[in-house]
């Protein structure tokens, strides 16, 4: 799978887009609110991957929990997948039980799901699937 960005947790976002601008040279090409998992996001191009800053909305989500309990810095790895709900259903075949039953919305309207950090030497794993290779219903 390639992988599609990587989640690095900030308190505040401008301060962290200023940082990777300042010393990467790294541009924001997306910036959005994803109410569903209370944080506001910026996706900042690094070559063929991006980085996702995620600054977290409100006390209670997991990227505001993370934030408390571990601070900033590395959150997930996101891997591409064209067939997410495929992907998912082999990964609990493989005794990796996804976090979710069924793919929910991600930001950039994209259908995501995780793997939980202990699962996975200790990397909380998402999966992306791009909205437009969503298959008609
Ligand atoms: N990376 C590595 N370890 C993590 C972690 C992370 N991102 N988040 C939590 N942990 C660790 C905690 O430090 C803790 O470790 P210890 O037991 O050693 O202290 C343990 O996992 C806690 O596990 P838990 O009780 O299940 O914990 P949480 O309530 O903290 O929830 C998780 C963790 C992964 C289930 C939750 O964060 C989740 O559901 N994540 C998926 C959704 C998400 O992260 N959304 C934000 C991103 C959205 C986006 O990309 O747009």
């Amino acid at each position: 799978m390639i992988l599609d960005h990587v989640g690095i947790a900030v308190a505040n976002l401008d301060e962290g887009i200023a940082f990777y601008k300042k010393a990467l040279g790294l541009e924001v090409v997306h910036r959005e609110d994803v109410l569903a998992q209370k944080v506001r996001v910026a996706f900042l191009q690094a070559g063929q991957t991006s980085l996702e800053l995620l600054e977290p909305l409100g006390e209670d989500g997991a990227v505001a929990k993370f934030l408390k309990t571990r601070g900033p810095g590395l959150h997930h790895l996101a891997f591409e997948t064209g067939k997410i709900g495929e992907e998912m259903k082999r990964l609990n075949a493989a005794g990796l039980p996804t976090l979710e039953a069924a793919p929910r919305p991600g930001a950039r309207g994209h259908q995501v799901c995780f793997l939980h950090p202990k699962n996975c030497h200790g990397t909380l794993i998402e999966l992306v699937q791009p909205g437009h290779q969503l298959a008609p219903e």
